[in-house]
């Protein structure tokens, strides 16, 4: 890739139940991100992370919607704003932003600051829809919340941080549905979001797949935020994330995703996130380091 990238790690744990995710920025950078992407020409600087609030100090209602549930939403949502703020100013500098998690829900901050000057289409890698809201979650996880916050879904509608973004559902797809609760289901299916389940991934191969995700996502839109939530790989090749599913992408199908999202967008790609690295859950760094190639990849890392 010939434009130049900033990283910012976000140690955010406050949208899932297992600790440890925070630790996620550290093991990336620990696999060797930078070198790696400097490796490939990439003038790649590093604009640190940004500061969390533990969840041991943080009042879990605050922010809680009058008929929902959302942990953390208050310190979610101040954590996404400067965010939001960091990715924004990496965009002004013609910088792309590489976003390392942390969970899922920092996507709400990375989405709302890269769509700030342009109408962004998004492809979502992931086992989940992160499609509930604060009155279909079964847990309360804001990460399983994320596009629906995105989207301005339930009682997101109206807010001016979860759906400030103005991304249009028909430019949003999913890759690699696995786990979906019965009521998100329903909402996904009467969306405009196109979603592609493991079910579409064996029977049409994810080339395809991946092909027809982001036609989706660059139809009519000005760029493409790219965030794979590492739980899209089957978890023999990714023990490391919170919520593991079997069933799941391949080391190959992996690198297969990235290297179509490199190659089918092009400077189309505005943005790229990686999240739900979990190294207390992890073997040895496998993950994390599964994470650097996958970003490698994605930016345009080629064999030949
Ligand atoms: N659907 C479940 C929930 O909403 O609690 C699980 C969500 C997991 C979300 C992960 C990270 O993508
Ligand atoms: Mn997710
Ligand atoms: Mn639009
Ligand atoms: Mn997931």
């Amino acid at each position: 890739m010939d434009r130049p990238v900033r990283v910012f790690g976000v140690p955010m744990d406050l949208g899932a139940d297992r600790r440890g995710v925070d630790m996620g920025p550290s093991a990336i950078r620990y696999g060797g991100l930078t070198d790696e992407l400097e490796s490939l020409g990439i003038d790649c600087e590093d604009g640190g992370n940004l500061a969390v609030p533990s969840p041991s100090q943080t009042d879990p209602e605050s922010g809680r919607p009058p008929d929902g549930r959302a942990k953390y939403l208050a310190a979610t949502e101040e954590v996404c704003r400067r965010l939001a703020d960091e990715v924004a100013g990496a965009v002004d500098d013609r910088r792309v932003p590489l976003v390392l998690g942390g969970d899922h829900s920092i996507a709400i901050g990375t989405v709302g600051g890269v769509a700030r000057d342009r109408d962004l289409g998004v492809v979502w890698f992931d086992a989940h829809g992160d499609f509930n809201t604060p009155e279909t979650t079964p847990s309360g996880n804001v990460h399983g919340m994320s596009v629906a916050a995105i989207l301005g879904r339930g009682s997101f509608a109206g807010s001016d941080w979860a759906e400030a973004s103005g991304v249009d559902p028909e430019n949003v797809a999913i890759v690699g549905l696995r786990s979906v609760d019965d009521e998100e289901a329903a909402a996904l299916r009467e969306s405009d979001v196109t979603a592609f389940t493991m079910t579409d991934v064996d029977q049409r191969g994810l080339p395809d797949v991946t092909r027809e995700a982001i036609g989706v996502a660059a139809d009519g839109t000005d760029g493409v935020h790219v965030s794979l939530d590492m739980d899209f790989l089957d978890p023999t090749e990714a023990p490391g994330v919170g919520t593991p599913v079997r069933g799941g992408a391949s080391y190959r199908e992996g690198h297969t995703a990235m290297e179509i999202v490199s190659r089918k967008l092009g400077r189309d790609l505005a943005s790229m996130e990686i999240v739900e690295v979990n190294p207390i859950l992890d073997d040895h760094n496998r993950t994390a380091e599964l994470a650097v190639e996958l970003a490698a990849s994605g930016l345009g890392k080629r064999v030949l």
